[in-house]
Order: C-alpha cells, then sequence, then structure tokens
C-alpha cells in the first residue's frame, strides 16, 4: 500500500486507536498476527499477516465497517475510486519454515 508523504504519524496514531470493532471483525474473519511495515524511503506500507479463514484483511470489502475505515484512511493514502487501498500482492521468493 501507499502512505502519502509526511502521513506517518496520523498513520500511526489512526492505528494505535484503531476501531474495536474491526479488530473484531479481523480477528472474527482469521486474521492475526497482522503486521504493517513502512518503507520511509518510499512512503510504502508492507502488510503481513497469518489468514486461518477464508481470505485477508482486504478481502473484507463487502463489509460496512472495513468500508468506513477505508473511506477514513483516504485521506492519506492511495486508495482506489471504492476508497479500498491501493495495494498488490508480492511473490514470496523465500522461506525457511
Ligand atoms: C490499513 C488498511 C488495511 C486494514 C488495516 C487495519 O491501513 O486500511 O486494509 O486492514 O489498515
Amino acid at each position: 500500500m501507499q502512505l502519502h508523504p509526511g502521513q506517518v504519524e496520523e498513520y500511526k496514531k489512526r492505528h494505535d486507536e484503531i476501531w474495536p470493532e474491526l479488530v473484531r471483525l479481523l480477528k472474527e474473519s482469521g486474521v492475526v498476527d497482522y503486521s504493517i511495515f513502512l518503507d520511509e524511503e518510499t512512503n510504502t506500507l508492507f502488510a503481513l499477516q497469518k489468514q486461518t479463514g477464508e481470505g485477508s484483511s482486504q478481502d473484507l470489502g463487502q463489509t460496512e465497517i472495513v468500508q468506513k475505515w477505508w473511506k477514513y484512511m483516504s485521506d492519506i493514502m492511495d486508495t482506489n475510486p471504492d476508497h479500498s487501498p491501493v495495494s498488490r500482492p508480492l511473490e514470496r521468493v523465500f522461506y525457511l519454515p
């Protein structure tokens, strides 16, 4: 995902104050051990999560709470017309169990 320049503190603040109902939905959907990292040089956000359910955090866009959250975040990061974050899946090129 892509953060707008100069928005690191605001991004961190909003996530420190993540809505309890969103946390509940993520966990109920099987999204756990969820981290988001920032490459400060490019403002690129890298999300990493375990999925014990059917899909990822990005597959919850049909829920009202995620639509509200994405809209809330859309002023500080790149989003699609539906406010979902512009994101792309990455290929894993190495894994050591
Ligand atoms: C991110 C982005 C993701 C969401 C997390 C909680 O900024 O909106 O879609 O799962 O926040």
